[in-house]
């Protein structure tokens, strides 16, 4: 009798579990974005490892469903998105974990990863309910590059023209355009267009912008699709370039212009891409997303200096991030408004590489990072979304500890770089101590770059890490604690 009374409870129950589970907002659509080798690609690998290695050695301390005993285990599962590539994390690993330890190969478009997150409600209405619940978090990763052109939805092929021009003919990018700029200079805008002259002058436009992000550090680059195509690599919608002094040429004769000209052909190809390649993204994907994390690698552009763009590279950072944020203000501008802006209502900011530097340099990292975003965040219009920044580490590659200086004790770190890459194919590492120099607590000053301080090299990942064990890092657990605690109450 009174063990079926029991058994009918314990049904009930379930009942009940499997109504509140989907009920419940259990679900969250976590979106990571960054510029290019700002740490995407190792950050989500580190977050999924901690997540699904939980147990195993795993420091998650400030995750309170892990510190209170709540968290049961996570997994992999199939993600709901067929037509998105999956975030490949079992490559990722096996580089991080193989014979000679290797960061993952860079990634050029966005991917998806599903995890399905048990855990014990104990504080939430869930508890009397059931047993266990079910967290589902969708992560997607997608570069940083293509927010940077939604500022382009508001102008004209006119506008762009000009604003990028004024940018092509400033330091540190005009000495690299300056025979881009000729040679586009020379065409007749009204003459019938040569598609092979487009495509060409297409080419050394995308060759430019590589230039500028990859050898002068900088980070406005526009279109920022032109560096991270994707599936669009080759396509003739992004067969498109600047054209300069537009604004000397009649406005009847451009409004004009026939459709096979150079310019109705260049002025066609900017619209297309605004609405089938901006726009797309924006409602495809950008729209779902609940929550944010932004990484920037604020370290990589102090280095800068030593190639004399330092203050430049960095102010451009900043023009950058301010580009991205514009992504998350809502309402404020007609246009973007609603429809493009996700209702999120968290959004981290994250700097990146926290191990490159030793550990009472995080703070320094912090606030320089909230000055990068200041203004942003206070000229945009957030609504409710809570924000936070951290340093952080997703794989952390070097240990810190003290040394003797000319009788002084210094922090140092100590870690692995690759020796000789190119000549020895064999990847040799060397062991290498060095205090890399101290951040700047606030956006450096002239004096900073004079100096040229700041000395910071590319760390090979640790080895001896296995796939079954989770990664060192710093902060990963702040990082989740952030983004998912409340939902696992
Ligand atoms: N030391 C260290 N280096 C990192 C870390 N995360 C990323 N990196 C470095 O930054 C590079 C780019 O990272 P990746 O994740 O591929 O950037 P993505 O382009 O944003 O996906 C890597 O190849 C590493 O050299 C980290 O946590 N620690
Ligand atoms: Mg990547």
């Amino acid at each position: 009798m009174r063990s079926s009374f029991i058994k009918r409870l314990e049904k009930l129950k379930n009942k009940a579990g499997e109504l509140l589970n989907r009920t419940f907002d259990q679900h969250i659509n976590l979106a990571v974005t960054g510029l290019s080798r700002s740490g995407k690609t190792a950050f989500i690998t580190s977050l999924v490892n901690q997540l699904i290695n939980e147990g195993n050695g795993s420091k998650l301390s400030f995750f309170d469903p892990v510190h209170h005993g709540n968290f049961i285990a996570a997994k992999r599962v199939a993600q709901k998105n067929l037509s998105i590539p999956r975030f490949d994390y079992d490559n990722a690993m096996a580089s991080l974990t193989g014979e000679s330890p290797q960061w993952p190969e860079p990634t050029h478009g966005i991917s998806e990863l599903r995890l399905a997150i048990r855990y014990q409600p104990k504080n939430s209405l869930l508890k009397y309910a059931a047993d266990m619940a079910t967290l589902t978090l969708d992560i997607t990763d997608y570069p940083g590059e293509w927010l940077l052109d939604l500022p382009m939805l508001k102008q004209t092929y006119e506008q762009w023209s000009e604003q990028t021009q004024a940018l092509l003919t400033t330091k540190p990018r005009d000495e690299y355009a300056k025979a881009f700029l000729a040679k586009v200079g020379n065409i007749d805008p009204f003459a019938v267009a040569d598609e092979e002259l487009l495509a060409e002058l297409a080419r050394e436009y995308t060759e430019l912008l590589h230039t500028f992000r990859y050898k002068l550090g900088l980070s406005v680059i526009q279109p920022g699709r032109f560096i991270l195509p994707a599936e669009l690599a080759g396509a003739p919608i992004l067969e498109f370039f600047p054209f300069p002094n537009l604004t000397t040429i009649d406005g009847n004769d451009y409004q004009n212009a026939s459709d096979d000209s150079f310019i109705g052909m260049l002025r066609a190809r900017f619209l297309e891409y605004k609405e089938q390649v901006v726009k797309k993204f924006y409602r495809q994907h950008f729209l779902r997303f609940d929550r944010q994390i932004v990484l920037a690698d604020c370290l990589t552009p102090l280095n800068a200096c030593s190639i004399n763009s330092g203050p430049e590279s960095f102010a451009d950072l900043q023009l950058a991030i301010d580009m991205i944020l514009e992504s998350y203000s809502y309402g404020k501008s007609g246009l973007f408004s609603r429809l493009f802006s996700p209702r999120i209502d968290k959004l981290l900011f994250a700097a990146t590489k926290a191990d490159h530097v030793t550990s009472e340099q995080h703070a320094p990292m912090v606030s320089l990072l909230n000055q990068l975003i200041y203004k942003s965040k206070h000229s945009l219009n957030f609504e409710a979304v809570e924000m936070k920044t951290l340093a952080i580490a997703a794989v952390k590659s070097t240990n810190s500890g003290k040394s003797f200086h000319e009788g002084q004790q210094v922090s140092v770190i100590q870690g692995y770089t690759v020796k000789n890459a190119v000549e020895n194919k064999e990847n040799t590492v060397e062991k290498i101590t060095l205090f890399p120099g101290s951040v700047p607590d606030k956006l450096p000053e002239k004096e900073f770059w004079q100096q040229c301080a700041f000395n910071f090299v590319n760390f090979s990942p640790m080895s001896g890490m296995t796939k079954h064990q989770s990664l060192p890092h710093i902060r990963m657990d702040q990082v989740l604690q952030f983004l998912l605690a409340d939902k696992m109450i």
